[in-house]
């Protein structure tokens, strides 16, 4: 949404305020302030006019108002209700010289996993991708997926679920993949120019349009879940762990359902079997083989049974 009425929908919320105290404090007309005020409530927003001034009375319960009032940190917020992937309109954003940006949609046709792989979109899940532009260097981005898994399990915990985390990016409830992770840059050796986590979790989607070895938040639960809040805790999370690499490795680490396990890795290069037995900064894997200690950095994991261990 655009700032300035994002900044309206903040003042009218914490309101009650007038529209020529909004003109005045924005240095624009009062006929402007209408025109932004109209706007919103286009957009299913409910603002009503008081003694004392605009108030909110109600927001959607998703969308691109929704997201953007009260929204943690410092994210733009575009919306739609169907696009086919949110990394693909968040990295056209960033080309055109967008700053930090969130992009969200109600369903995604076209979703992206790693690799090429298909990332289903039904309408209901949240597709968001999260545009920044770090001071990292490009090896140490793996942290930002990293950080992202730890945001989706700790606002999942919120809920009352009690997730864990696959390497490298693989969300799990009760060993069934609830959300995914995607992450995209561009940039020099030494400096990323920007970096776009995109995050795909099942929501309020119906378990049985979902791929096999899949599972949503609405399994098991009678209301859906609020996908603002669940958007927010999600950003306040990843915004406390983006900057905090080592809170960030420790908090994947109480959270892993891959650490003790045996595991295989396919790498780029090569396959390798062995026990999963930590990981360190910026979310390589170590394995412990029958050559000894190996350091992944990326790859597929497959969680082997613990009785076939390398
Ligand atoms: C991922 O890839 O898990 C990354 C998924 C990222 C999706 C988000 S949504 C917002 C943003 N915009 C995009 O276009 N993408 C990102 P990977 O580890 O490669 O896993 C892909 C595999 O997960 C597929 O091959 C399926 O087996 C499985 N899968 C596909 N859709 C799924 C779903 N909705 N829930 C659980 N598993 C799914």
């Amino acid at each position: 949404m655009e700032s300035t009425r994002q900044h309206i929908l903040e003042r009218i919320a914490d309101g009650p305020i007038s529209g020529p105290d909004l003109a005045n404090e924005l240095n624009i007309s009062r006929a402007a302030i209408w025109k932004h005020v109209d706007a919103l409530r286009a957009e299913g927003i409910e603002i009503e006019s008081g003694p004392h001034g605009y108030v909110l009375a109600t927001i959607p319960e998703y969308g691109g108002p929704a997201v953007a009032l009260q929204i943690p940190g410092e994210f733009g917020v575009e919306y739609a209700d169907s696009l086919p992937s949110t990394n693909d309109r968040a990295r056209e954003l960033a080309q055109g010289g967008a700053e930090e940006m969130v992009v969200l949609a109600n369903e995604q046709p076209a979703g992206r996993g790693r690799l090429g792989r298909e990332w289903v979109g039904p309408p209901g899940g949240i597709y968001l991708s999260i545009l920044v532009r770090p001071n990292l260097a490009t090896v140490d981005v793996p942290i930002l997926t990293i950080a992202a898994g730890v945001a989706v399990a700790e606002a999942l915990e919120g809920l009352g679920f009690e997730p864990a985390i696959k390497w490298p990016n693989d969300v799990l409830i009760d060993d069934k993949k609830v959300a995914g992770i995607l992450t995209e840059m561009e940039g020099e050796a030494d400096r990323v120019d920007w970096v776009i986590v995109g995050i795909g979790l099942n929501a309020n989607v119906d378990s049985d349009s979902l791929p096999e070895g899949a599972t949503s938040l609405c399994v098991g639960r009678e209301n859906p879940v609020d996908r603002r809040e669940v958007v927010h805790t999600i950003l306040r999370s990843f915004n406390r762990y983006r900057n905090d690499p080592v809170a960030t490795v420790t908090a994947w680490r109480e959270r892993s359902a891959t650490l003790g396990r045996s595991v295989r890795v396919e790498t780029p290069r090569e396959t390798i079997t062995g026990r999963a037995v930590d990981i360190e900064h910026p979310g390589t894997l170590l394995l412990e083989t029958t050559s000894g200690i190996k350091r992944v950095h990326a790859g597929d994991c497959e969680h082997l049974r613990d009785d076939c261990s390398a």
